[in-house]
């Protein structure tokens, strides 16, 4: 099954972009922490140039730990980029992300002379949670006193940090189907796009390869059945997903097995991992 998922007008959001990397300072591409490059789009790093960029890895909460370190160095090896595994829920947590937007703003920040700062990325990564938690709880700080200001699309943060209130809004590159696969079972393409079934046996045989223990302590299973096909077979009958006689209705069940790898019922898993470590970065940031 191919995954196919286009919003319309690509040139137009295109020229718009380029528009907006122009009259910024600093770029936050919000990326999903457990599938950092299938969650990006090429072209905003090829529109980017100089401009510093902050790669967020967004729901660091549901990603595994040890591969989102791995995900920092791969970025960091890159001139004017910083990566922030973060949680946009969480406010205390974009204390670290206004910080790094002042350091790689350095000639601004100043009354007058905010920094400009835009988020982007594809639906569904969490660009209105982040906006959202910037400029919500900035507000409630002051109590009555509103802390921000919102004029021509902007919201002033009052922390030196001027945001776009609307995210730039990237599509994912559905050529490359493991990706699609990836996104899709991550749940950042609409219900319509994909097809339960094919998305959760793709999972079932990801997650029997990466995370074995994840599979046997959450279902109970001693031994991992031998084919992703059975092993959503056996979450069907855990979780009680059957059909008429008492069968395992498959598609049910490989939609519930998504919504609890979704929601972190198995741990945190990450989808998939940088290519290669660069030998620079690898030096640069030991272990
Ligand atoms: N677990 C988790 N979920 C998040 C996080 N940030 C956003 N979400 C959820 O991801 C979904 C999409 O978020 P949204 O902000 O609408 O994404 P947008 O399409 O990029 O604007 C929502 O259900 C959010 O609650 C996070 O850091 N952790
Ligand atoms: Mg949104």
């Amino acid at each position: 099954m191919t995954i196919r998922w286009y919003p319309g007008h690509m040139g137009k959001a295109q020229e718009q972009m380029a528009e907006s990397i122009r009259k910024i300072d600093v770029i936050i591409e919000v990326l999903d922490a457990r599938l950092p490059a299938s969650s990006s789009n090429h072209l905003l790093e090829e529109m980017r140039r100089n401009k510093p960029c902050i790669k967020l890895l967004n729901k660091n909460d549901l990603a595994d730990p040890a591969v989102t370190k791995a995900w920092v160095r791969h970025f960091e090896a890159v001139s004017g980029v910083r990566a922030l595994p973060m949680s946009a829920k969480q406010h205390a947590e974009t204390k670290q992300l206004i910080k790094l937007c002042r350091l790689l703003a350095p000639n601004r920040g100043r009354p007058g002379f905010p920094v400009r700062a835009m988020v982007f990325g594809i639906p569904n990564v969490g660009k209105s949670t982040l906006i959202n938690t910037l400029a919500g709880k900035s507000m409630a700080k002051v109590g009555d006193k509103p802390a921000i200001t919102i004029c021509a699309q902007q919201i002033d943060l009052r922390n030196g940090i001027v945001l776009f209130d609307t995210p730039g809004l990237l599509w994912p590159n559905m050529d490359d189907q493991v990706g699609a696969y990836r996104l899709a079972t991550s749940g950042a393409i609409g219900a319509s796009a994909l097809d339960y079934t094919n998305v959760g046996l793709f999972a079932a045989e990801y997650m029997m390869q990466r995370y074995p223990e994840l599979l046997k302590n959450r279902y109970k299973l001693t031994e991992l059945p031998d084919s992703p096909t059975a092993l959503i077979e056996a979450i069907g009958r855990c979780l009680g997903c059957l059909a008429s006689g008492g069968v395992v209705d498959l598609h049910r069940a490989a939609e519930a097995f998504l919504r609890e790898l979704r929601a972190g019922k198995l741990g945190r898993v990450s989808l998939e991992e940088p290519q290669q470590d660069t030998p620079e970065a690898t030096e640069s940031q030991p272990d």
